[in-house]
């Protein structure tokens, strides 16, 4: 017997998370369009090594070996996406049908393999042809979205009964347009940065939409938020409002005017001139309710109750600990307050952390194993802290480790290794780590261990 407050509830979903453009390969293969992706690693110096996304892990030929190695490891339920330049290359109306049979072959070996799936409609990979005409600041992006949508709800309402709008608006809209340090990597007005966020929020609610209307009986839809969020730095009273206080603001524009409906005094006085244009009837789309919120989870901030009560940010010493990433400081305890805070500002009843993992660039196989016990202990002090937030009664359904292999981590290339099964890109050779290892057997008790 376990201790009982290592104990998740019996029906927890325990699963591991990819996205398309970064295992997926076959970057032109079968009518596949150019995403941004495609054409942002190929700027001089804007990846780490120059690395594309052309092979990855090469999972559009290897599915099969990589299904029978996650069915190998327990893993019963997968959170993956769909690359929207496989299905409308140009982003148009022009439909690429090798694209959607491609992913109906994928959703027959994951149900051979016992796998439920979890699609993320959009994780980052905008068709090129979208950018061209204007991307994420522009509303053609919004329309073929929601074409998008209609076509794989359409297509797939029946292997697929759990689906995943958007994958972290924040990343696609602020690190791509407004950073620029993502693709497609611009730096465009304030106005039109926020319009980004904006049409982002409209594309979340043609996807509730479209799997309202085609999804069929069961299906089930929420957003992927990396929400911004905070620890608060003793667990008292005063610190817990403060935490609070700067969770609605930093969240504002996003959790806030989806779950509120509209975009709070507070956010518009912060735009002042730059507010984002609001159609008629955009609130009503935005706010369609959802049947869950999901939640990517890796880092915090400290903050404390300052002058008069207001929430003060408290800096990180040089030498905090943290993974290989520079921004991946090591706080457990954002499973905690990331999923309580959620449920205490806007009222949410059901969560799934839908990704959550480390990053380190050194891991090599030894002897057939990876010794990535850093890996261990962080998934491991992780959970500790989302078993203490379901202690408490928030609404914490499933839990999905970032990620299942080794991939193409962005403007991080193939360097920063994220996967609990490593991934040797000159071979594509699999090696499960030992936080695989471990990892299965916490699925196995339903325990952590
Ligand atoms: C999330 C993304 C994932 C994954 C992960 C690791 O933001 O949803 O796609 O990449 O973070 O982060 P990064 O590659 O930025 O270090």
């Amino acid at each position: 017997m376990h201790p009982a407050n290592s104990v998740f509830p019996e029906d927890f979903t325990w699963g591991v998370a990819t996205a398309a453009p970064q295992i997926e390969g076959a970057a032109f293969e079968d009518g596949k369009g150019e995403s941004i992706w495609d054409r942002f690693s190929r700027i001089p110096g804007r990846v780490h090594g120059g690395d594309t996304l052309d092979v990855a892990c090469d999972h559009y030929h290897r599915y099969r070996e990589d299904f029978a190695l996650m069915r190998s490891l327990g893993v019963r339920n997968y959170r993956l996406s769909l690359a929207w330049p496989r299905i409308f290359p140009d982003g148009g109306k022009q439909v690429n049908q090798r694209g959607l049979d491609f992913y109906r072959r994928l959703f027959d070996a994951m149900r051979e393999n016992g796998i439920t799936p979890w699609v993320t409609m959009f994780h980052w990979d905008l068709p090129q042809a979208l950018e061209d005409q204007g991307g994420w600041v522009s509303p053609v992006t919004v329309d073929a979205f929601a074409r998008y949508a209609d076509t794989i709800v359409q297509a797939f309402h029946e292997p697929v009964k759990h689906w995943i709008t958007l994958n972290e608006i924040r990343c696609f809209t602020y690190l791509a347009y407004g950073f620029g340090g993502k693709a497609p990597g611009r730096k465009v007005s304030p106005q039109e940065l926020n319009q980004t966020y904006h049409h982002a929020l409209l594309c979340h609610g043609h996807g509730v939409r479209a799997v309202r209307e085609h999804g069929g009986a069961g299906a089930q839809v929420g957003l992927t938020d990396n929400s911004d969020v905070c620890i608060p730095f003793t667990e008292t009273a005063a610190d817990i409002a403060a935490a609070r206080s700067w969770y609605e603001t930093r969240n504002a524009h996003i959790l806030g005017a989806m779950y509120r409906g509209g975009y709070s005094p507070e956010y518009l006085e912060r735009c002042g001139a730059n507010y984002p244009r609001v159609g008629a009837g955009d609130f009503k789309l935005i706010s369609a309710p959802t049947d869950f919120l999901g939640l990517n989870l890796y880092t915090g901030t400290f903050v404390r109750s300052g002058a008069d009560g207001r929430p003060e940010e408290l800096p990180l010493p040089v030498n905090y600990p943290r993974a290989d990433s520079t921004w991946l400081n090591l706080t457990p305890q954002v499973m905690y307050w990331g999923t309580r805070l959620p449920c205490d500002a806007y009222g949410v009843r059901s969560i799934y952390v839908t990704e959550n993992g480390c990053g380190y660039n050194e891991e090599n196989v030894v002897n057939g194993e990876v010794f990535d016990l850093h890996r261990r202990d962080y998934l491991r002090g992780h959970l500790r802290e989302l078993r203490r937030a379901v202690e408490d009664g928030v609404p914490v359904h499933g839990y999905f480790v970032w990620s299942l292999m080794d991939n193409y981590e962005w403007e991080d290339g193939y360097q920063r290794r994220f996967g609990i099964v490593h991934c040797d890109f000159a071979t594509q050779k699999r090696t499960p780590k030992l936080s695989a290892k471990y990892y299965a057997q916490v699925i196995a008790a339903n325990a952590i261990l």
